[in-house]
């Protein structure tokens, strides 16, 4: 029974990479995306997995207390990749920064830090950072960030009565779309802003690049030859930043990897793949 386990395990593809980088889980949240995050970690192995902050939403456990199973189990799957050997790093966001009082400390195999030096496959030093410290809103006042998102729901309430009284003085509709859209051109500008900040920071402390995670937005790019990479998030975009073994640095797409992967390995042809592999194995 044992051997029978153990030959299956081999079979099995596997997406194998030097490193992993994750960040923004949100685990605590309803719009985490637990499931897919569980499946990629199925499917893949590494040597290290550094989670880069914001993988426990402890803010929104505060607030609202939900802990579905599927959560619990990307804890137990991080912890089970520590007990098989990989190297694992948990480092410290703004949401899960309750944590940061008992730094530097070990939960199981787990070391917990605020950051950690990456050295790449190709000799390069890479900043380990979540990145909420070099978030103007965040840096200034922490309240205000929270603020903004609360606010930003009764202004979508008000927008209502603002156009009821708008009318009543006999002006135009007050245009949410238009002001959305405003928003979304900001948004764009201050994500450009945050990772020109961050790549400055990396270029005055002599690293190669930073990896980061914190506005959710995946990112491989060059700002005056400091690399700045970002892990994006499982809440929206399902993403990850991987080392491959020759050195190289690139965003996983899960939704889009997982498709060519499983369908490739999951139907018929897995006999076949199988059947070659064992030729080749003897
Ligand atoms: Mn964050």
């Amino acid at each position: 029974m044992q051997i029978e386990l153990k030959k299956k395990d081999l079979m099995k593809p596997i997406l194998k990479y030097k490193s992993i980088f994750i960040s923004d889980v949100h685990l605590g949240t309803k719009g985490c995306q637990a499931d897919k995050l569980l499946e990629f970690f199925k499917n893949t192995r590494s040597e290290k997995l550094y989670c880069v902050g914001d993988i426990i939403d402890v803010w929104a456990l505060q607030k609202n207390f939900y802990w579905p199973q599927e959560h619990n189990d990307v804890i137990q799957k991080i912890l089970r990749k520590a007990r098989h050997g990989t190297e694992v790093y948990y480092v410290i966001g703004n949401h899960d920064e309750v944590f940061r009082k008992f730094i530097p400390m070990h939960f199981g195999q787990i070391k917990m830090i605020n950051r950690v030096i990456h050295q790449s496959v190709l000799n390069k030093k890479y900043l380990v950072v979540h990145g909420d410290a070099w978030d103007g809103v965040m840096r200034y006042a922490k309240w205000l960030s929270k603020l903004g998102a609360i606010a930003y729901e009764m202004l979508l309430k008000l927008n209502v009565v603002i156009n009821f009284f708008r009318r009543l003085r006999g002006k135009g509709q007050w245009s949410l779309a238009k002001f959305l859209k405003y928003k979304v051109k900001n948004a764009v500008k201050y994500m450009g802003e945050y990772e020109k900040t961050i790549a400055e920071y990396g270029k005055k402390k002599k690293f190669d690049g930073i990896i980061c995670g914190h506005i959710h937005h995946a990112q491989n790019e060059n700002y005056d030859g400091v690399n700045y990479l970002n892990c994006g998030d499982w809440v929206e975009s399902c993403t990850a930043l991987v080392e491959n073994f020759d050195g190289t640095f690139e965003i996983i797409y899960w939704d889009k990897l997982r498709e060519e992967f499983l369908d490739n390995h999951n139907n018929s042809d897995k006999e076949v793949i199988e059947a070659q592999d064992l030729k080749k194995a003897s």
